[in-house]
């Protein structure tokens, strides 16, 4: 698109000021049209940025390797920019403002000699949704512009939305050298217009600033401040063999079943679950006094590991075609490939762009853990018909959840909102190969939003327990964990489609009846309370899933005051009270 097709003063200054800082050969308004991909796409196909894949059976998919030293989020190297380090919080790292701007402006500085800058405009939230909210992302990667037409309202829509006054997030994102040494994510919460900086990564929630950076950190921050929700949770619709929907939203760490639980597929032919997001939701307080939710995001970036027929046929027809693959493995047929699909063949190219031989387990993985698939929502088969609505749907049951081999039950009710919150607060989780660092490490995780929360966790805490007093029909919380395992390391609950199970006994908690024992953590289903038919599990399994064990829950107390102490004087009384009254019931 030519640039006189906005007349946006804010917007082309903006541009032309990161013009002659980036200095980019060329400049390129995108349109988000079908010809600008098939360019875009083989463009990078020319550059070896992007490989083929199997146009018979993969029709328009493609893979892409990304640098190895760059295939993950980088937590370490990402920054809340607030004014007061204060306000960042002990939970983030904090540059002052002024010192990252002329960090990351040196560096952006002459970064896109030689390439293409592409001036990327997007939407969070479905077009014409007064609760979505305008992006242009600047971004010398045709990758990132190809994934966030996928990932976002992207190109013409967003301007015309934007019009000549409209505000926007700008975020201006370099690859530069991809030197992990100079990796910044900056985000500055402060401004008046919120900017986001990146650079020197081409990496998912690195780099498609509209998911993590804009949707949750920017976002996070906005909602604190207008009185709603940013949250790193799925959305699903649950419908009854009647035809009644119900709508949950899920809170879980990055890599630990999102999407899958988004699609999963029933087991009760009567029951249907349909997927509305994976991985963010919006939430608003409705006219009719329910939290109502808005998947801000158009595609999923999910985890291809692990991703089969077996444990998700929707997610393998939503990939079917239109999708870019990153750093998964690829089959000599030119099929894309990845641990936990199926049998390997005879070779494999690995995901450094090795060919082995299938069987070469010593040589290491085949795909990346941490490989993706970025696929348009709309081709999911379980995609609910309300995926769009403008005002979103209507929000019945939180779930809370992390992987954890013991302690957390299957399922657990929680007494209130403010108790809800403090479940939701205490959350930990093993570390997953989403993010750099040490895996399998059991941490902390409030509401799954350790590194996506844009202020102090403190602070996002006493917000959620405003917003249950200013809900005048709050939904009901819950805890799960499909993680829990047996002495031998063998996993006690199959997940997938049985996690219907557990949601199912919710939906009746929510309705007022399902059967339910209280105890000194919440309420948790009868040994039958849960709809069993059909499943075998030895003998005691369900009693051990359900349990609650004294000696763990005291120190879980311990470990939970000793998080607790991180947040200092922000941390607010009523989630003091709820560790003290759960002290005393675990006696
Ligand atoms: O942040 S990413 O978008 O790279 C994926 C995730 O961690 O959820
Ligand atoms: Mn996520």
């Amino acid at each position: 698109m030519d640039k006189t097709l906005t007349s946006h003063a804010g917007l082309l200054a903006w541009v032309e000021e990161s013009t002659r800082l980036c200095q980019p050969e060329r400049v390129h308004w995108c349109t988000g049209s079908e010809d600008e991909a098939q360019w875009l796409i083989s463009t990078m196909v020319a550059a070896k940025g992007l490989i083929p894949l199997n146009h018979d059976e993969w029709p328009n998919c493609y893979l892409h390797r990304s640098n190895p030293n760059d295939v993950a989020r980088v937590e370490d190297r990402t920054f809340i920019c607030s004014q007061s380090p204060d306000d960042a919080g002990p939970t983030n790292h904090w540059m002052a403002p002024d010192e990252a701007k002329k960090l990351l402006y040196s560096i952006f500085e002459g970064s896109m000699k030689g390439r293409t800058m592409y001036v990327v405009p997007y939407i969070m939230g479905p077009a014409g949704s007064p609760f979505s909210k305008v992006g242009v992302e600047i971004t010398d990667s045709a990758y990132v512009a190809l994934s966030m037409r996928i990932m976002t309202r992207m190109g013409k829509i967003a301007l015309e939305t934007l019009g000549t006054e409209g505000a926007f997030v700008p975020g201006l994102h370099s690859t530069a050298e991809l030197d992990p040494e100079k990796r910044y994510i900056c985000h500055f919460p402060d401004e008046k217009e919120r900017l986001i900086l990146s650079v020197n990564s081409g990496y998912g929630g690195n780099a498609l600033l509209g998911k993590k950076c804009f949707a949750l950190r920017i976002a996070s921050a906005l909602a604190r401040d207008e009185g709603w929700l940013a949250e790193h949770m799925l959305i699903l619709e649950l419908e009854d063999p009647q035809g009644e929907k119900l709508y949950f939203t899920g809170a879980f760490p990055s890599a630990c079943g999102k999407t899958n639980l988004a699609m999963l597929e029933s087991i009760f032919p009567d029951w249907k679950v349909r997927t509305i997001g994976d991985d963010i939701a919006w939430l608003r307080i409705g006219e009719d006094g329910r939290l109502w939710a808005v998947n801000p995001e158009a595609g999923f970036f999910g985890v291809a590991p692990g991703t089969s027929e077996k444990t998700n046929p929707s997610a393998m027809e939503t990939i079917r075609s239109n999708t870019l693959f990153t750093n998964v493995a690829r089959t000599d047929d030119g099929d894309p490939w990845w641990e936990g699909i199926g049998p390997a063949p005879e070779f494999l190219t690995d995901w450094k762009g090795e060919r082995r031989p299938g069987d070469d387990t010593a040589g290491g993985r085949f795909s990346q853990p941490n490989s993706r698939f970025t696929a348009p929502a709309k081709q999911c088969p379980t995609i609910s018909p309300h995926w769009e609505d403008p005002q979103g749907v209507p929000i019945s049951g939180i779930l809370f959840g992390g992987r954890r081999n013991d302690t957390m039950p299957l399922v657990l009710e929680a007494n209130s909102w403010e108790h809800g919150v403090f479940l939701g607060a205490t959350m930990a989780s093993q570390t997953t190969a989403a993010a750099g660092g040490a895996q399998g490490v059991l941490r902390r995780d409030p509401m799954a939003m350790l590194p996506f929360c844009g202020y102090h966790m403190g602070d996002y805490f006493a917000h959620w327990l405003e917003m249950g007093k200013r809900i005048p029909n709050p939904p009901k919380i819950f805890h799960v964990n499909w993680f829990q395992k047996d002495d031998e390391g063998n996993f006690l609950w199959p997940g997938y489609g049985e996690n219907l199970r557990p949601l199912l006994w919710a939906r009746e908690r929510i309705l007022g009846v399902g059967e339910a024992i209280e105890t000194p953590i919440g309420t948790v289903p009868t040994p039958d309370g849960m709809n069993l038919e059909g499943l075998s599990l030895a003998e005691g399994v369900m009693e051990r899933l359900l349990e609650v064990n004294h000696d763990r829950w005291a120190q879980e107390c311990d470990a939970i005051a000793k998080h607790f102490e991180t947040f200092g004087e922000k941390l607010p009384p009523a989630l003091s009270a709820e560790l003290e009254a759960l002290r005393q019931r675990v006696g």
